[in-house]
């Protein structure tokens, strides 16, 4: 967090949109206001803020120390009465914090980005999906609600179910990850209260403090809080405009492949997998990823040639820059067995998820990025029939 805002202060004041002390002091540092909005007294945003509220860019990137966020968000965690845990269903494994629906006294899970997924997916599935992921760690969550806080979908649900843990005047803090949609929600329960959300961009780290807002005639208060970071996650790697292209913005796309020992399926340039085993055994694998994504069948040969140089093949997504320093820390190979009732997942990337059989497979990644095999999200549809 910022220390420079002390004895310069120009007000007590926090911004509206990230929570950070206001100071008009260093324009390169968080929470500056020029002089002269800071003097109309007004409740105000930040430079960055409103850079990002009407442009949409965010030209100041902040460094946020790890530590500080955790304290912050840990004695948010200590004074409320419920907490509700954000996670991101189309990347649970790139944003599900054990260590914080553990410190919830009482605990309610969003599942955010429903819209996200194939439309005829059944949410009190995904709702028993994640039940199950939770109690793997002994966690019982008192309610987990599907909710999509871009479109609106399951919002009163979820709001009545805080308003019943909280109590009258109660007190709920807005927990998790860094971009699972905190403070969309915040700003989507505070539409038509005549008072502004807080600021929402698809760049982590926006929400730099915290923020309380009050709902329904001071029946409630929300105190968004700011994003926790996680390990592994594969767009954490790249720019962040590569990173972006990666996120999906509509249901993801779904891709069948077949594929034999000696071939691998390419997910965006960004993975390889390959099954591992006879070679006159054909997989079928249905791939998961951001629509645009590109999802290529190559020879084993080829990714591994590819990967001495140029990374991964179909990497057209990528700038020059993320391709070359994708390379440079190297490459790591996984090598998993994967049951039939189970995916692969790349962190902050997608999944793939076999068919019929269980595979056991060799998973290329750029070095830092994390795969996992977890239960499968998606059910097996109707007799599927490969291209
Ligand atoms: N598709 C989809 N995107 C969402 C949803 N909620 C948030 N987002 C997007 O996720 C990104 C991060 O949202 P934000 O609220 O800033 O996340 P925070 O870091 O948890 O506060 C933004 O690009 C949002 O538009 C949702 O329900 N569906
Ligand atoms: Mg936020
Ligand atoms: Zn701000
Ligand atoms: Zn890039």
């Amino acid at each position: 967090m910022p220390t420079n805002m002390g004895v310069f202060n120009v007000t007590d004041e926090v911004c509206e949109g990230c929570g950070v002390p206001l100071q008009s002091e260093d324009p390169d540092a968080p929470g500056y206001v020029p002089p002269h909005v800071a003097s109309r007294g007004e409740a105000v945003v930040c430079r960055r803020c409103y850079r990002i509220n009407h442009y949409g860019v965010e030209d100041l990137p902040v460094k946020v120390d790890e530590e500080d966020v955790w304290a912050m968000v840990l004695d948010v965690v200590d004074q409320v009465d419920v907490c509700l845990m954000v996670v991101d269903i189309v990347d649970f494994e790139g944003c599900y914090l054990p260590r914080l629906a553990s410190a919830a006294k009482r605990l309610l899970v969003a599942v955010n980005k429903v819209d996200l997924l194939p439309t005829k997916t059944p949410p009190e599935e995904v709702v028993a999906w994640v039940r199950q992921r939770l109690k793997a760690d002994g966690i019982s969550p008192q309610g987990v609600y599907p909710i999509s806080a871009a479109k609106g979908f399951g919002m009163r649900a979820l709001l009545e179910a805080a308003k019943g843990a909280a109590g009258r005047k109660g007190k709920v803090g807005l927990v998790g990850a860094t971009n699972v949609g905190k403070s969309t929600l915040l700003s989507r329960w505070l539409k038509g209260t005549g008072e502004e959300g807080p600021t929402v961009s698809r760049f982590p780290g926006t929400t730099l403090g915290v923020i309380p807002r009050e709902l329904d005639a001071s029946q409630l208060e929300i105190v968004d809080t700011p994003g926790l970071t996680t390990r592994g996650r594969l767009t954490d790697l790249l720019c962040r405009a590569c990173a972006s292209r990666f996120v999906p913005e509509a249901p993801l796309s779904s891709k069948l492949v077949k594929v034999s020992a000696g071939q691998s399926v390419v997910i965006g340039g960004l993975a390889g997998v390959t099954p591992l085993g006879r070679s006159d055994q054909e997989h079928i694998v249905l791939v998961f990823a951001a629509g645009g994504v590109p999802i290529h069948r190559v020879k084993e040969m080829r990714l591994t040639r590819w990967l001495g140089g140029e990374g991964i093949p179909g990497s057209s997504l990528l700038c020059g820059e993320c391709r070359a320093s994708l390379g440079r820390d190297g490459w790591e190979e996984v090598v998993m067995d994967v049951a039939e009732m189970e995916d692969v997942a790349v962190h902050g990337l997608g999944w793939l998820s076999p068919r019929r059989t269980g595979l056991k497979v060799r998973v290329t990644v750029p070095a830092g990025a994390m795969v996992s095999a977890r239960p499968r999200l998606i059910g097996p549809k109707a007799p599927v029939t490969a291209r």
